[in-house]
């Protein structure tokens, strides 16, 4: 009886206090490309990196600092953009993206 309460909490607020402290953003990886290529994001924010095609591929950032195990075809992995970064997929090193992290204390 106290289940159904139990799941309608579940699923309302840890979803919700997630998307308040860090932004989500995705890049899909289809056709040997990561999409989009160029990712801008406003601050700080997770990326979550989806594979969707059929051969396995990998996120690693062009300077070593992070990068991705292999990832199967229909897995995902996610890090915490800090700084912008140029990575690769060293499966396929002409596979490259971008992420800029735009920082909204920039001076003028
Ligand atoms: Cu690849």
């Amino acid at each position: 009886m106290a289940v159904p309460l139990l799941l309608d909490a579940c699923h309302s607020t840890p979803q919700q206090a997630l998307s308040r402290e860090t932004p989500t953003d995705t890049v899909w990886i289809r056709g040997l490309k990561f999409v989009p290529d160029t990712l801008y994001l406003s601050g700080e924010s997770r990326v979550v990196f989806i594979n969707q095609d059929m051969v396995v591929h990998n996120v690693k950032s062009l300077d070593s600092s992070w990068g991705s195990p292999n990832l199967p075809s229909d897995s995902s992995w996610s890090f915490l953009m800090q700084q912008s970064a140029a990575y690769q997929c060293t499966l396929h090193p002409t596979m490259r993206g971008w992420i800029i992290v735009q920082h909204a204390d920039s001076k003028h």
